[in-house]
């Protein structure tokens, strides 16, 4: 069933085009420190907070820092786990993935299962999606994940799994780089799988300018999600490479 918060993603991106998610890792800052970046972010037009990091272990931490974000933004606040303990009751929705390029269970259906009785006890909206990691920096995702990275220059290989996301029944599908990554998800990779699904096109990790953004959205993706680069840029990269993001500015 689509709620409330995927109504919210489904018309920011109808309206302008393309949006922004922006990442804040609880394993980075403090809950004070998160509720702030949030609110620049939400300021600047970022669309909704994802929360979460490849080595999130902490349950309480999270807690804490997903406290600290609601108490200053009316944007959503949406889980992006790393596994169990990536579940936090005081946020809003959760990208529930399956990390489709794995090659351990654990993370395609085990912590899913592990984690899915807790995700109905709280209530949360659940986002399917359909995580792909690619290229050989992909770092902590891929290292954690025990992902075999989809290489870079096949972007046939990357349509071929967002396309079964697809017919699993994701209603998102997320080419993943990797956080830091020095080579961001390319342009014909993102076209490449445009043309093969229907379902919302989430890209990320190691995108740092309004260029990379704005080429990535040009290729094709509905939703582009950047860590701390915005935090740690001037505020008119993190103005302009939030605005390159909509295609109708
Ligand atoms: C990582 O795709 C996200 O999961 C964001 O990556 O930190 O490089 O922006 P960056």
């Amino acid at each position: 069933m689509v709620g409330k918060v995927e109504k919210h993603i489904e018309n920011a991106i109808s309206r302008d085009g393309a949006i922004h998610l922006s990442l804040i890792d609880p394993e980075n800052v403090t809950p004070e420190r998160a509720g702030e970046i949030a609110y620049k972010l939400q300021k600047l037009g970022s669309s909704a907070i994802m929360v979460g990091g490849s080595t999130v272990v902490s349950p309480h931490e999270l807690d804490e820092v997903v406290k600290g974000i609601k108490k200053r933004v009316a944007i959503p606040i949406i889980l992006f786990p790393n596994g169990v303990a990536g579940i936090s009751q005081y946020a809003d929705a959760i990208f529930f993935s399956t990390l489709m390029n794995s090659m351990n269970p654990y993370y395609i259906t085990g912590a899913q299962a592990l984690g899915a009785p807790l995700v109905k006890r709280y209530g949360l909206e659940v986002l399917p999606m359909g995580y792909i990691i690619v290229g050989s920096t992909s770092g902590a995702a891929g290292f954690v994940g025990q992902a075999v990275p989809l290489p870079l220059d096949k972007p046939e290989l990357a349509s071929m799994y967002a396309l079964a996301a697809q017919y699993l029944g994701m209603r998102f599908v997320y080419l993943e780089a990797g956080s830091g990554s020095m080579r961001p998800v390319p342009s014909e990779m993102i076209s490449s799988v445009r043309k093969s699904v229907d379902v919302k096109l989430i890209v990320g990790g190691g995108i740092r300018t309004p260029e990379q953004a704005s080429d990535a959205v040009k290729a094709g993706a509905d939703a582009i999600v950047t860590g701390t680069v915005i935090e740690n840029s001037t505020i008119e990269n993190a103005v302009r490479l939030i605005r390159s993001i909509r295609k109708k500015y």
